[in-house]
This record gives C-alpha cells, structure tokens and sequence, in this order.
C-alpha cells in the first residue's frame, strides 16, 4: 500500500497530544523508528517533547494489540477477527437497545480519538443515530467549570488577548512546560516564554508545587491547595480597590460588577495570604502585576479544577480576572489565530447571548445530576451502569480512554464493567480497561492512519491561554502500514461497520451543514476529512501540501463592531456563583481550617514521560523508572524516617493503593504530589515497582463534587501515608 524503500524519512506531525509537534520521522523496513523536530519550523523551531520522542517505540511496543480479542468465559481474552467481533456487537447491541432502549447504550470517548477527527464525528453519528443522549466524555473530569463558568459570564464574540503580546501571564495550578496543554500556546512553549519574558511580559504561577513552569516565574505563589478561589478574590479586591481594573470596558460591557465588587470585599489579602500559606506581599503583587499590565492572560489548569465543590467558581474568578481588566480583543483589533481547518467566523466586539449554562436536558439517576455546557459528568456513569432499575445503562462503547485508570474511583469503575451486559474497548494495548472488556477492538496507530489538527484548532480560537498560537494547521497521510500480520482497523471504522449491520445511518459534516455518509461504498478517512473541512477558512488541499503542517494566515481578519442596538453584556455577578464566593467568605472571615483527620493532601501531576495512561509501560525506557512515585517534601520524608525508592502505602478515606515514594525538594510540606493514569487493578498492586499505583482508587465520586458539573475532588484529596508497605494494598 505504502511502497518505500528499507529507510526514508518524511515529514509529518505528531498526533500524541494536541501541540501536534511537526516532525521528520525516519523509516527503516516499514517501521518509524525515530522522530526528529523540523528545525526550521518558526513556530516550533524544532520543538519536540520526551512522550513524542517515545512515540515510535509506543507503535514498535511488542505488547502492542495485533488483533481484537474477545473475553472468555474465564476472564482471560482470545483473538478475534474484526469483522466478526463487530458482527458480535452488533448483534448484542441490538438485543440490548431492544430490551431495554437507547439510554442503555454509552458511549465514552477518551482523550486518544482526538488524531482521527473522524473518530469523535462517525462515533457521535453512530450513538445519535441509536437514539441514546447517553455521551460522555474526560471533559467532566478534567476542567468542567471551564465550559460552565464561560456560559454563565457570558463569551465575547472575540478571542481574549491570549498569546498576542502578553505583558502579564497568570496561570494557576497549571503546568505547561510539561504538559504543553493550557497556560502556554502549543509551539516550542519554552522558547516563546522566554522571548516574552524578554519582552518585558511578567509570568506568576499559583501552584502548590515549584513547577517546572513557576521556576521561570517572576513570581511563584506556593500556595496549599484549594486556596484558589480566595486567592483569585484577594486579587480582585485589590483590582478594584487600587482602580486597576478597565472601567469604560465595564461600563460599556459589563454587569454585575457592583454584585463582585461587595463579594470580593471581605477577601483582605492579609487574611487569604495566611490561609493560603503565602506573603502577603507576595499576593499583593501578583494583582499588582496582573493589573498594571497593557495586555495579558490567565488561564485555570487541572489542578484547581479538580477540587471537586467550587471548581466552577474557579474558572468563573479567573473569567472575572480577564473582564475586569478588559482583556478581550475590540473593534478593529487583528485576530492573530483565526484558525485554519474551521469555518470562518465573524468577530464582533460585543457579548453574545448568554445560553444554559447546566442543569439541563437528560437527568441521571445518581445525586441529581444532569447535563452541562461540560457535558453529563463522567464521575456518575459508573454508578449509572451499576445502579439496577429502569435507565440502566447495560451497554459502554469506549474509544481511546481506559476508565480503570482515569475514571474517579477506582474500585466502582471496575464493578460498573463486571455489572454491563457488554463493554467493548477500542485500544492499541491490553490496557486495565481491556483486560476487563467483553471485546476489545485493536486499532492501527497514528503513523498507519491519516490525521488532521482540526479539533485543536477549533479550540484554540476562543479559548484563554490554549492552542495555537497562530493558525497552525497540518493534514498527514498515514506513513507506514500497519504492522505484518496484524487485523487492525481505523477506529471510525468501528462505527461505520455496527452502523452498517444495525441498519442506521450516518452524517458528517460541519457548522455549514452534515451531509449523510455513503453506507454502501465505504469512504476513506480524507473523504471523511474533507467533508469536515469543507467550506473551511483555508482549503483542506492548500494544508494538506504542506508536509508536516504550517501556519496558514491566509487574509488578516480583524475584530468587527458592536451590532447597532447591542445590548448583551459579559456578566461577573452571576447569583450563583456570588452566592458561591458569599459562602467562602463565611469560612475566611471565620476559622477556615477543615479539620483533617489525615495528615497529607494528595495533590494532581502530570509526568513528561506519558500521556495520561498512555506509554506507561514504556515508561522505563525513558526515564529509567517504570512507576509513577509519591513524592513527598524532604522535610515529611524525614519526619517520617522514609528514602526514596521506599514502598508506601496512601489511605484515604475511600481506599488506599501502594506507592513508591520519591523526593520532590520542589513540593510543598503536608503534600504527596502522584500522577494518575498507572497501576493496575487491585489484584495487580504487587506490581507496583513496574506498573505504579493508581490514585483513582483513592478518589471517591460520591462523598463531595462540584454541583454544577459533577466532577469530585481529585485533586487536594486527605490522605495519610502508611509505611512499611508489602505490595498488597
Ligand atoms: N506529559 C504529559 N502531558 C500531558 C498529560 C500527561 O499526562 N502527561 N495530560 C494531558 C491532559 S489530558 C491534560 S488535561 C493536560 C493538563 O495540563 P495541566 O493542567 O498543566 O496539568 P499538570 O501538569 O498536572 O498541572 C496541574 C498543576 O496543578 C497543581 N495543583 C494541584 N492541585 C492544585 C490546587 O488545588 N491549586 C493549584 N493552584 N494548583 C494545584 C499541580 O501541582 C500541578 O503542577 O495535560 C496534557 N498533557
Ligand atoms: N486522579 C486523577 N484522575 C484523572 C486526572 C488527574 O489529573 N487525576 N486527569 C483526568 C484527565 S485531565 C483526563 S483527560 C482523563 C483521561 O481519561 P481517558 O481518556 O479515559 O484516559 P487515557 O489514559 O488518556 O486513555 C487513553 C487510552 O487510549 C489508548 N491508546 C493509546 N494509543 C491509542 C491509539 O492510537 N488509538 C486508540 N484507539 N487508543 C489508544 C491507551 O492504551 C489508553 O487505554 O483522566 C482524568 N483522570
Ligand atoms: S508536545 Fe510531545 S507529544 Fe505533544 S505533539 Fe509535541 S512531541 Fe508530540
Ligand atoms: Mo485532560
């Protein structure tokens, strides 16, 4: 299919997480066997990251999945082929949604499908065209309150200042250096910091752990965990005390400003200062920074967000932050990124109409919870799938995510998968969650298969401190074929085939119009791609020749006026969340300490060797270490006799998992900072030295969560570490 010659290398991009890193991948026999950066790239300026580099090894893994499996009656899994597993599910599926109705069947799409565009398009097609609302996503359980926060203030119909000569950069419990996500644009993120830095623009970092990111701050704030709200609420008080906020802008603009005014007004520095854990000073001038500045942006990272009650309020504060100071793009202003592979927008200086923000169309049956801007909350399809009665959901279709490992609570998400009549898994590798699926569909990697940046494009748009930071876009063809031997199918294929047997049809297509899908001749992924794209800012065909993708500015595009007669405004005094913010002024003005019976808070991490649970097994390779530590201050290691390398045990008061503890000189004291997406299930905890631990187990999805979107705390979660661990848990 491929005919190339024993070694060649071509340029393409990298599709392991959304920065889509151009790179030369060199070819030898068929295989990629390493990736190199495109130097001359003047975006990336060659740019690439330890998980992309491991990326061809990831695709070489000897464990990788040759061919779909099907789960015998005694656990174990034997091999399958493809065409029969999807004739199986199909007919399985069937009997279900004849039982028992479309809310029976879920479908979960975990952060692996986003490569393939198409994935995400033809499995939607597919789960809509069954009937069945029942979508979930990792959204709810990663930054949620972004999606809700942005509804109830209201969206600006132009992109905020964002990478575009930023004076001041806020980013709070985010770490982009590693995780190249939110905070900084999706480039050669180090080097851009740096030029801005030179530039005179001033970084604060707000993070409980002195980050690879807060070492290049100008001003780190080592705050505990779960001060994030109080912090933000001191800084506005300060904005709107020492007049450094964008009064034409609110005038013009804004409501609710006099409602934020009254509600930041308890959140004396002094006082958050000393329950955060930082200099008063310290606070003062990260508003001081903030507000003086010409230009800036702050972006809200996973680590807030998943402090489960007030998270949405988080995000809504951080919203505030950028209201207050007007940094929105107005009339006139040059929308630098516009996007590539979207269609175009028309930008106007002016607040779009607020929509629901949550609380909406299908009501679980767990806790009350129901839809969001964010999506229903993924914390609650465990309990869906195991809580018996009518709306069951007996059916999970799972893409490119492996809920054993992600998914809050652990132990509950391996009984909702005992208790489903059918859970079919699409992987690459036998992960925790195939191991305990009923079929799991092997997929081609992404060098075998065609790839497009568009939903990061779409995101990077509108969005604070995300994305490109010019309209970058790539299209690749796939660069090597699947492995010999192997049946491996692109994971929209999944979907195209059950629609085909179960007689349903698809569309695909974009905000210009959905166009059905030819069931009879099956397409390829680029006329899937093209249906996309079409009528897209610039041609898939202009993208598509360049190899490894380039920034496509095509027409400048600027900022339009306000409509005449416009009177839509950004809201910063939404009832709810002052309502929200009057609650935490109770606990400051009052003894804010919770009482703990635990000695530690488990706080969230990202490791730069892998990709949520992605190249975990690998991971020895890189680094040297094929765990995820528990890392822990020097000084509560040496309070509690420990070295690193020592097997620990953390308890929670949900469950408790094995760990390997390390030092992080870098850590807050009364903190074990864990990545999540290893280890194992329970019976796996022997392995703990070669798989790590999982810190799911440790998280429960019932005892406290935030109640506009569902996501619980996972990160700032008690724990106690136990010593002495015997690999049992
Ligand atoms: N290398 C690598 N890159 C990744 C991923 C990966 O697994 N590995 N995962 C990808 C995914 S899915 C996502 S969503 C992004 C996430 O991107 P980020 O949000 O940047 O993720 P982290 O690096 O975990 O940064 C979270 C930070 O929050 C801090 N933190 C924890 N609790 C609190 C708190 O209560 N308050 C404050 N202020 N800080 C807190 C932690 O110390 C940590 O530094 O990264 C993506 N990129
Ligand atoms: N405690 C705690 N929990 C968390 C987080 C946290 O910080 N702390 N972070 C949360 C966040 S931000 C997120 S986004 C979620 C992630 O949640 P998920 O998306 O559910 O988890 P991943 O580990 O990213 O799942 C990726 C899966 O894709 C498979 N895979 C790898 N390559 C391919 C491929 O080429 N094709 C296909 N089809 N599959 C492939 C992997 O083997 C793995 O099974 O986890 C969340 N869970
Ligand atoms: S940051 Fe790393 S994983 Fe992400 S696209 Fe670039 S090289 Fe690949
Ligand atoms: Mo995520």
């Amino acid at each position: 299919m491929h005919p190339q010659p024993p070694s060649t290398t071509r340029r393409t991009y990298c599709r392991l997480c959304h920065c889509a890193c151009p790179i030369d991948a060199e070819i030898e026999d068929g295989r990629v066997v390493r990736v190199r950066g495109v130097r001359e790239n003047d975006l990336y300026h060659g740019y690439t990251c330890p998980k992309g580099r491991a990326y061809p090894a990831m695709h070489a893994d000897p464990d990788r999945l040759l061919h779909s499996q099907k789960r015998r009656p005694d656990g174990g899994h034997e091999p399958i082929s493809v065409e029969r597993a999807m004739d199986e599910i199909a007919e399985r599926l069937s009997g279900i949604l004849a039982e028992h109705g479309p809310r029976s069947v879920a479908l979960y799409l975990g952060t692996q499908c986003a490569a393939h565009p198409a994935t995400g398009a033809l499995a939607r097609a597919w789960h809509a065209a069954l009937g069945s609302e029942m979508y979930f996503t990792p959204i709810t359980i990663d930054q949620p309150g972004k999606f809700v926060a942005q509804a109830l203030h209201g969206v600006w119909k132009a992109p905020p200042q964002n990478f575009d000569r930023p004076d001041a950069i806020v980013i709070v419990g985010a770490n982009p250096l590693v995780a190249n996500h939110m905070g900084l644009p999706c480039s050669n993120p180090g080097r851009w910091l740096k030029e801005q830095r030179a530039r005179g623009c001033e970084l604060v970092v707000i993070d409980p752990r002195r980050t690879e990111t807060a070492r290049q701050a100008d001003l780190h704030l080592q705050v505990r965990p779960g001060c994030d709200a109080i912090v933000q609420a001191a800084m506005l008080r300060i904005l709107f005390e020492e007049g450094l906020v964008d009064d034409a802008f609110l005038i013009e603009e804004v409501e609710g400003v006099e409602a934020l005014r009254a509600a930041v007004a308890p959140f004396v520095a002094s006082r958050v200062a000393e329950i955060a854990g930082i200099a008063t000073a310290d606070l003062e001038r990260a508003a001081r920074i903030w507000g003086r500045a010409a230009r800036g942006y702050t972006v809200v990272g996973t680590g807030p967000n998943m402090n489960g009650p007030g998270a949405t309020l988080i995000e809504y504060l951080a919203l505030c932050l950028t209201t207050v100071c007007g940094r929105w793009l107005r009339a006139g202003d040059r929308v630098l990124n516009p996007g590539a592979l979207i269609t175009p927008m028309a930008y106007k200086a002016q607040a779009n109409p607020r929509r629901p923000a949550y609380g909406f169309g299908e009501t679980l049956r767990v806790r009350g919870l129901r839809d969001s801007t964010a999506g229903l909350p993924t914390a609650a399809l465990a309990e869906e799938m195991i809580l018996e009665g009518e709306g069951r959901i007996r059916a999970l279709v799972c893409v490119g995510g492996n809920p054993v490992n992600a998914w809050p609570d652990q132990t509950r998400t391996l009984e909702a998968l005992e208790a489903a009549d059918l859970v079919v898994q699409i992987d690459a590798k036998m992960s925790e969650t195939a191991r305990h699926a009923d079929y799991v569909i092997a997929t081609r990697m992404p060098f075998e298969m065609p790839g497009m940046t568009m939903l990061v494009d779409s995101q990077s748009t509108l969005e604070r401190g995300y994305g490109f930071p010019r309209p970058f876009a790539a299209i690749a063809p796939a660069l090597v074929d699947p492995p010999e031997g192997s049946d491996l199918i692109e994971d929209w294929e999944l979907f195209y085939g059950l629609a085909q047997r179960m007689d349903v049809g698809l569309f695909i297509g974009n905000k210009r119009g959905m166009q059905p899908v030819d069931m009879q001749n099956k397409p390829t992924s680029e006329t899937l791609f093209r249906a996309m794209t079409e009528g897209s800012r610039i041609p898939f065909d202009e993208v598509a020749a360049v190899e490894g993708g380039g920034v496509f500015d095509g027409e400048p595009v600027y900022v339009g006026p306000k409509d005449p007669g416009c009177d839509t405004r950004l809201d910063v005094g939404n009832k709810e969340m002052m309502t929200d913010l009057g609650a935490l002024a109770t606990q400051v003005t009052a003894d804010p300490t919770e009482p703990s019976p635990r000695a530690f808070r488990l706080i969230s991490r990202r490791t730069a060797e892998v990709y949520n649970s992605t190249g975990v097994e690998l991971a020895g390779q890189v680094t040297g270490r094929s765990f995820n530590p528990a890392f822990l201050s020097p000084e509560d290691a040496a309070a509690l006799g420990l070295e690193p390398g020592d097997e620990i045990r953390l308890v929670s008061d949900h469950g408790r998992i094995p760990a390997i503890l390390e030092i992080d000189r870098h850590l807050r004291p009364g903190l074990v900072s864990m990545a999540h997406g290893w280890g194992g299930a329970p019976d796996r905890d022997a392995e703990v030295r070669s798989l790590g631990g999982n810190t799911n187990r440790l998280a429960s999805t019932d005892a406290a969560w935030d109640r506009y979107t569902g996501i619980p705390v996972m990160s700032n979660l008690p724990v106690d570490v136990v010593t002495g661990g015997d690999g049992a848990a």
